[in-house]
């Protein structure tokens, strides 16, 4: 016997292809049918002919490759998150029993993922990391900024003396705040520049960017953080390859990093890499950006937000491309 599985915009379409192409005999063993009309799946059973053994393997690597139809799965695939991570989440959605797909799969991402907030106060000095270019110095300043308005004495300290303009841009915005900013070269410089504070609830440290494949850029980093013992919060960008992402950030939980803060949601669409990042790191989501304005530019996230924000982002999507074809 052999199995084979159609796919087709309704459950009657799928049928008529099964009748069309395994004719009367063929055994329907399964049906499937989304429930948003996103078409529909069914499995026929048909006894094996001695002389088709070609079409028999020919099957087998079609049924390799079909999509499975749940719809969990299908939403995690759509954020580029890879086939036995996104199973492996789906199936866990599903044996939560929720009809709802946002709380399944807030249920589920809930048992693999933490949250929690960037600072507004802390007694050890908080340190922005992270690749080049993915948001530190507007992480740093929209930190300062909340910290300002619930009251905190906040200063910022900068070892980025590598980029031009780099003590300009933070110096625009901690001057606005009255935040006093200093730049520091070296980690003797750092050490002391931080024994000149007496009198803040947060200081937080500005970083170049540091690219965590170089080993001597992860060695700079870590003579930076632990000259001062500093609370590490990695900042990365929304989008990007989920695998590349995850590699960098088990580089930087590796070199201390505590958390995770994502920036520029507002500029991808496809966000498994947050998902990756996180896990393989073994880092809680510190927030999340999605604008590069300062006031109010941080959101908080949480299973069930993010779940929203993975559901409505490939469903929109989806329902684009469909509208798209159609016209
Ligand atoms: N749209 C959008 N832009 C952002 C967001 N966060 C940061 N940006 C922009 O990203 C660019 C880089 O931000 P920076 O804070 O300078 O990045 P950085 O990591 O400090 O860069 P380097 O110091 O050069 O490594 C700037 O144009 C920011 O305004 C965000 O959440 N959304
Ligand atoms: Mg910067």
């Amino acid at each position: 016997m052999r199995l084979r599985t159609f796919t087709a915009p309704t459950l009657d379409d799928a049928i008529t292809l099964v009748r069309d192409e395994l004719g009367e005999e063929a055994v329907i063993v399964s049906t499937y049918q989304s429930r948003r009309g996103r078409g529909a799946q069914v499995t026929a059973a048909l006894e094996e002919s001695e002389d088709d053994g070609a079409l028999a393997h020919t099957i087998a690597i079609e049924e390799a490759q079909a999509e499975p139809d749940d719809e969990i799965a299908q939403v995690l695939r759509f954020h580029r998150l890879d086939d036995a991570l996104a199973h492996r989440i789906a199936n866990e959605a599903r044996a939560l029993g929720r009809d709802d797909t946002v709380l399944a799969l807030a249920g589920a991402l809930g048992t693999h993922l933490s949250f929690t907030k960037l600072p507004s106060q802390s007694e050890m000095p908080v340190m922005v990391i992270g690749p080049p270019g993915v948001g530190k110095s507007v992480t740093v300043i929209k930190i300062a900024a909340r910290a300002v308005l619930e009251g905190r004495r906040v200063h910022v300290l900068t070892t980025d003396t590598v980029r031009s303009g780099a003590y300009e841009q933070l110096a625009a915005m901690t001057g606005m705040m009255d935040v006093p900013l200093r730049a520091t070269e070296t980690p003797d410089d750092l050490v002391a520049a931080l024994a000149d504070i007496d009198d803040a609830d947060l200081v937080l440290i500005d970083t170049p960017g540091c690219n965590p494949f170089s080993p001597s850029e992860i060695e700079d980093l870590k003579t930076f953080a632990s000259a001062v013992t500093a609370r590490q919060f990695l900042v990365l960008s929304a989008g990007g390859d989920a695998a590349d992402v995850a590699d960098a950030t088990a580089l930087f939980a590796a070199a201390g990093a505590e958390a995770l803060h994502v920036t520029r949601l507002d500029c991808a669409r496809r966000y498994g890499a947050i998902i990756a990042a996180a896990l393989s790191g073994g880092l809680p989501i510190a927030e999340a950006s999605a604008t590069p304005f300062i006031a109010n530019g941080l959101s908080s996230l949480n299973p069930v937000s993010l779940a929203r924000l993975l559901n409505e982002t490939a469903f929109k999507l989806a329902e684009r491309k469909a509208e798209r074809a159609a016209s």
